[in-house]
């Protein structure tokens, strides 16, 4: 069984080979992107068995996409192959590092992957993890693929967990639909992802985490992004997480050595909660519980070890300080790490720094696809005392 199975369009990105603009650079260096795709690799980098379901072109550039996503031990198997669209591809800048501007050049309309449907993916191998990995980006592409994400955020017994990253992308909504669209699928989906400044773009939100929850009660776990300050979870009826927690998988590296976490320090801007409010109750909605995904899970497990947060104001975990290169992809590394921390069965404030150190290892590299996190990430996730980073 797969621990996580992610669907999406991924492409083979272009960055220029030193700092300018589109218009200028004179050459470029092939990597690939592609945000679901991103968070499969990093999650198979830390042992998770995980799987990238896509479409791409019967060309080069396919060929160079699966066996790069294969590379980093992600079973390719179901990606299909359209005989006559090609494989998306986009050119991006650096951007400023300040203010992470940066120019995208998207040539990926009439792509393989824009042309997914029910009819042409197998739907079965899709649903065969215990989380399913969307994001909004996929709802952009084409009715077929907006289709496709309806389909497998349907409320359905039997059905995997549903993350899904908003990812709103306003170059790719050729139409005003999308935050409304985004919401519709956000509301559907066990756990989301979305960036502050995102749900103020897409849905006018201010007032910070608590007011996005307010917007989004319907998630069992929300994960507002607060850029460099750090993140905030909601998490509903914690109890029902503890099956994702049955089958973690190994930590690798050495706990050995105590290693300062990159120079960070403490700037919570909410209180830490932590008691148990005795609010937990399922939210009024017609969706499979969380784990009950039919493939093997027991269906109680040991969550009671970590109380419930106050789903009110959520648990609040500040970011490491890093040393940023290039933002894009920060946001996919960070859902890697944060599946994997819940996969794992960390308490919630763990599972956040699970995903600020992946988060890390994606902003100090110039592609959207980071680096396998460094043998120490173990180190500094278990050498982290309640105290936070210091
Ligand atoms: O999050 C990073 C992705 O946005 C990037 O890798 C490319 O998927 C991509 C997109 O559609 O922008």
């Amino acid at each position: 069984v797969m621990d996580v199975v992610a669907l999406g369009e991924s492409m083979v990105t272009f960055l220029p080979t030193r700092p300018g603009r589109l218009a200028d650079v004179p050459s470029f260096d092939r990597a690939i992107g592609g945000a679901e795709s991103n968070t499969v690799c990093a999650l198979a980098a830390t042992g998770h068995a995980v799987r990238w379901v896509s479409r791409v072109g019967a060309d080069g550039f396919g060929d160079h996409l699966v066996r790069s996503v294969a590379s980093h031990g992600v079973d390719v198997s179901y990606v299909g192959r359209d005989p006559v669209r090609p494989t998306g591809v986009y050119f991006r800048t650096a951007g400023d590092r300040a203010t992470d501007a940066h120019e995208v050049a998207y040539y990926r309309a009439g792509s393989a992957a824009s042309a997914m449907s029910v009819a042409n993916v197998d739907l079965g191998a899709v649903r065969a993890g215990r989380v399913l990995h969307l994001s909004g980006i996929t709802a952009a592409l084409s009715e077929g693929c907006l289709g496709l994400l309806r389909e497998l955020t349907a409320p359905a017994g039997g059905r995997p967990v549903v993350s899904f990253d908003v990812n709103f992308r306003p170059g790719l909504w050729g139409s005003g639909d999308g935050p409304h669209v985004l919401l519709e699928l956000a509301r559907r989906a066990d756990i989301v992802f979305v960036g502050e400044d995102e749900a103020e773009l897409a849905w006018g939100v201010t007032g910070g985490p608590s007011a996005v929850r307010e917007l989004l009660p319907e998630p069992e776990v929300l994960v507002v992004k607060q850029g460099g300050a750090g993140a905030t979870a909601f998490v509903s009826a914690a109890d029902r997480w503890g099956p994702l927690a049955q089958f973690p998988a190994p930590l690798t590296g050495r706990c050995s050595r105590r290693v300062s976490p990159a120079a960070g320090s403490r700037t919570a801007t909410q209180p830490r909660a932590g008691v148990p409010q005795g609010d937990g109750g399922p939210p009024a909605r017609a969706k499979p519980r969380v784990g009950e995904g039919g493939r093997g899970g027991t269906p109680r497990a040991r969550a009671s070890e970590t109380p419930p947060p106050d789903d009110t104001h959520g648990t609040f975990e500040p970011a490491p300080v890093v040393d940023v290169v290039a933002a894009v992809g920060a946001g996919d590394a960070f859902a890697a790490g944060f599946l994997s921390g819940l996969l794992r069965g960390l308490p919630v404030g763990r599972t956040l720094r699970l995903g600020h150190l992946f988060a890390a290892a994606a902003l100090t590299t110039p592609a959207d696809l980071a680096p396998p996190p460094g043998p120490d990430t173990t180190d500094r996730l278990t050498a982290l005392d309640d105290n936070g980073w210091e």
